[in-house]
């Protein structure tokens, strides 16, 4: 089953759990039964209050989950509300029930391809499979035909439905930044620019079905490599995000439970070193369900490659408080990310001072 994709109708559902598939109680501890919610976060709320809610998750979570009407400065004709963004991501979750052969061109292996489909992790998956496959597009800025033609036609609205759902997402996501800057005391426009001017980025994640997803994993822990994530969980209500919260010296997964009309966001390590380490990027991972498919749609704000990333001079004071983190290019950030196979502690060691 190496290069078949889980969604394709030759998959037997009711078959074992393949061994590639099957991790181990330490690779995959249960999630907690401690009932730890994210905070969400209503942005019609006044600013000073949501400035301060975003800051405070940033800090002890890193995570957050955001409801949204646009500020009138951000929208569009006609506004873009949830009720208008939402229905979008369903259209992106048709493309997993065309027939095989619709997929099948855009089925590739090669990390560095740009536009594909492909099953299981990224990165250095030691030979273990997770149970996702994984529409993953780019979206150069401005988006022009050329970058829109290089997605799939099919479903017949599918490159309409990205667009309308990916340029709000990252509206609203470089509104919440600017939101985080205000809170840190940081000019209001510090990640425009470089820092969130590389390609923007969705994976469109689908989650079948599992026989056994208790010794599944949909996808492995990571932390995330870019600015800031914003993810429409799923729809029909099913979750399947977790989030590794540590506290008290322990560490716990924490399931992620489904807010209609919500974006989960969460803060990228490229964040946690601008500002410094004040904002944590928390490691995370999605564990499939037995009964239902989900299917998940991320879009990721990203640095160009040849961003510099360093804490920002203004959360940095001489001996009080030195930077905690070297100064390096998105692009060696990147390959040392890639080395460390996404993993949290790993990714952190390796840049700090
Ligand atoms: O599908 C999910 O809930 C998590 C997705 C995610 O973390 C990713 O695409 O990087």
């Amino acid at each position: 089953m190496d290069t078949q994709l889980l969604s394709s109708a030759a998959w037997n559902w009711n078959e074992a759990l393949p061994d590639s598939c099957v991790f181990t109680p330490d690779e995959r501890p249960p999630a907690s039964s401690a009932a730890v919610a994210l905070p969400v976060i209503d942005l019609a709320r006044p600013r000073d209050e949501v400035r301060r809610a975003i800051l405070q998750a940033g800090k002890e979570l890193g995570f957050f989950q955001a409801r949204f009407i646009l500020p009138l400065a951000l929208q569009t004709s006609p506004p873009q509300q949830l009720t208008v963004v939402m229905p979008r991501a369903r259209t992106c979750e048709e493309f997993f029930r065309l027939p095989a052969e619709d997929k099948a061109a855009f089925y590739s292996s090669d990390e560095e391809n740009p536009n594909r489909l492909f099953t299981g992790g990224n990165y250095n998956t030691r030979g273990k499979r997770y149970w996702r496959d994984c529409l993953r597009l780019t979206c150069p800025l401005p988006l022009d035909d050329v970058a829109r033609s290089e997605w799939p036609n099919k479903p017949i609205r599918l490159r309409a439905a990205v667009e309308g759902f990916v340029l709000p997402a990252r509206a609203l996501g470089m509104e919440l930044l600017r939101l985080l800057c205000e809170g840190l005391g940081l000019r209001p426009d510090y990640f425009e620019g470089d820092l969130s001017g590389g390609h923007v980025f969705v994976n469109i994640n689908h989650y079948p079905p599992c026989p056994e997803p208790e010794r599944a994993l949909g996808l492995a822990p990571h932390c995330d490599r870019n600015l800031i994530t914003l993810l429409r969980q799923g729809s029909g209500g099913i979750p399947g995000l977790e989030v590794l919260l540590c506290r008290g010296g322990g560490c716990e997964w924490v399931p992620v439970p489904f807010v209609p009309g919500a974006f989960v966001v969460n803060l990228g390590h490229p964040v946690e070193i601008a500002t410094n380490g004040v904002v944590k990027s928390v490691e995370h991972r999605a564990v499939p369900d037995k009964a239902a498919a989900r299917t998940s749609v991320g879009v990721f704000v990203a640095p160009t490659q040849d961003c510099l990333l360093a804490p920002a001079e203004e959360l940095v004071d001489g001996d009080d408080n030195p930077p905690r983190y070297r100064a390096v290019t998105y692009r060696e950030f990147m390959r040392v990310y890639k080395a460390a196979g996404m993993r949290r502690d790993d990714v952190d060691e390796a840049f700090k001072i």
